[in-house]
């Protein structure tokens, strides 16, 4: 375990994970230390989505996922959610900007039918607006469970299977990856390395699939706290562990 106290380690520019992805917990907690309401961290949380994008992308990391809601954070206070739904427009409103001069392009996953008109509408924009960029892929998990993906994707190729297109011996791997809401990512769908923060050490629904191979990285510092200089510490000790994919030397 490491807290951002501690002196930032020296990183190896050729062995930045080309993916990483994060689980932004502990929001709620930020607030509560302060005597603050929860949806004041989850305001904090959206600036550090500023910071920490610029960061990763300014390290060479060449797609960010951020778990931003899951399909199980509708069962909080309808207030929560409301206020959470809020978060995509105000980031849009204040935020792009910013990640347009940075060359970030936004990418949403998940089932945004569900998500309210205005809050689909916001992610839409951020995509559309950024299209072109040619850097780092910011890509938001919102509306997004890990068992949904994987149901959703055994749906549409078991149709494809049934319009005879398909024929259920050809189903490979690359079969189902295409079919993740990840696919938009080509060849950087798996992510090299996860990371949670606020001290949880589960997956909790996120990326089953894309998991497989990931290095995990939990950190104890609260999503807002959590710094570049956290982050540089956290693909240390990525680049510290050796990866062997299930084989040997
Ligand atoms: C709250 C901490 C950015 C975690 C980060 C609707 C919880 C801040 C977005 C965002 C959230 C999503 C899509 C997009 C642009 C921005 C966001 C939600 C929560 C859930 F296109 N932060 N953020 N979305 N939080």
């Amino acid at each position: 375990m490491f807290t951002d106290k501690e002196v930032t380690p020296q990183l190896d520019p050729a062995r930045i994970p080309a993916h990483v992805a994060i689980i932004m917990d502990g929001n709620g907690r930020w607030a509560k230390k302060r005597f603050l309401p929860r949806i004041a961290g989850h305001k904090q949380g959206m600036e550090n989505v500023k910071t920490i994008t610029k960061a990763a992308s300014r390290m060479g990391i060449k797609a960010l996922t951020l778990y931003a809601f899951s399909t199980e954070n509708w069962k909080r206070p309808d207030s929560e959610v409301n206020y959470l739904m809020s978060l995509p427009v105000d980031f849009f409103g204040v935020f792009m900007p910013e990640l347009i001069a940075e060359n970030v392009r936004v990418q949403v996953m998940g089932e945004l039918e569900a998500l309210p008109a205005k809050t689909r509408q916001a992610a839409q924009a951020a995509m559309a607006d950024t299209a072109k960029n040619t850097g780092m892929i910011l890509n938001f998990a919102l509306n997004y469970g890990g068992r949904d993906e994987l149901r959703l994707a055994t749906q549409a190729i078991a149709r494809a299977v049934q319009a005879g297109t398909l024929d259920p011996a050809a189903i490979s791997d690359d079969t189902i990856a295409a079919h993740l809401m990840t696919a938009p990512l080509g060849p950087l769908a798996d992510p090299d390395l996860l990371i949670r923060t606020s001290g949880e050490e589960r997956i909790s629904n996120f990326l089953l699939w894309q998991l497989a191979y990931s290095e995990m990285v939990f950190t104890p510092v609260l999503w807002p706290d959590f710094t570049p200089a956290v982050l540089t510490a956290a693909i240390a000790q990525y680049q510290s562990r050796d990866r062997r994919f299930g084989g040997l030397h």
